[in-house]
């Protein structure tokens, strides 16, 4: 099993989204194992997104990012870092496929409502921002044996 780490960003969450994205996360079978609602503030948003320090829009994003509360997540299941990247889309959600959190509910890749890790080390990484190792909840899901072959 792999874990990843999701976020439901402010506007997500001002928008009311976040019932519709835990909808889709358990309805695909994945666990969600830690959650949080918190206001990221400024050093939080700066080390979540320290890949992106140079880019032009990092003033904006650090702002949107701080801007209103978030949800946090861990999620585990089989390949839950691919899995949760195609099931958000592609960044910009003009692009991103209908079907996906992005491709059915945004318009605009500074408001594309989702977060998820990109690859193991940023999951580890993102995981360890936002949790304690002891928030990291371990228990079965009743239809486990329904949605993995073994
Ligand atoms: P992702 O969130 O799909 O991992 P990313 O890591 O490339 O995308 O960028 C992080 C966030 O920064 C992204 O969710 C929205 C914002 N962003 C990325 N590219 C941008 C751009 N060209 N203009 C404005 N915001 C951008
Ligand atoms: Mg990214």
């Amino acid at each position: 099993m792999e874990r990843t780490f999701l976020m439901v960003k402010p506007d997500g969450v001002a928008r009311g989204l976040l019932g519709e994205v835990l909808r889709r996360v358990e309805g695909k079978g994945l666990k969600i194992t830690a959650m949080k609602m918190l206001r990221v503030d400024e050093p939080l948003g700066k080390r979540h997104y320290e890949e992106h320090r140079e880019k032009p829009f990092f003033p904006g994003l650090i702002s949107f990012i701080t801007s209103g509360p978030s949800v946090a997540m861990v999620v585990e299941g089989r390949d839950a870092i691919k899995v949760m990247r195609a099931m958000i889309g592609k960044t910009d959600p003009k692009e991103a496929s209908p079907g996906t959190i992005r491709g059915d509910f945004g318009l605009d890749v500074g408001k594309n409502i989702v977060h998820a890790s990109d690859s193991k080390s940023s999951a580890e990484r993102e995981m360890a921002l936002y949790f304690a190792p002891e928030e990291l909840l371990t228990y079965s899901r009743a239809d486990e044996p329904w949605v993995y072959e073994e």
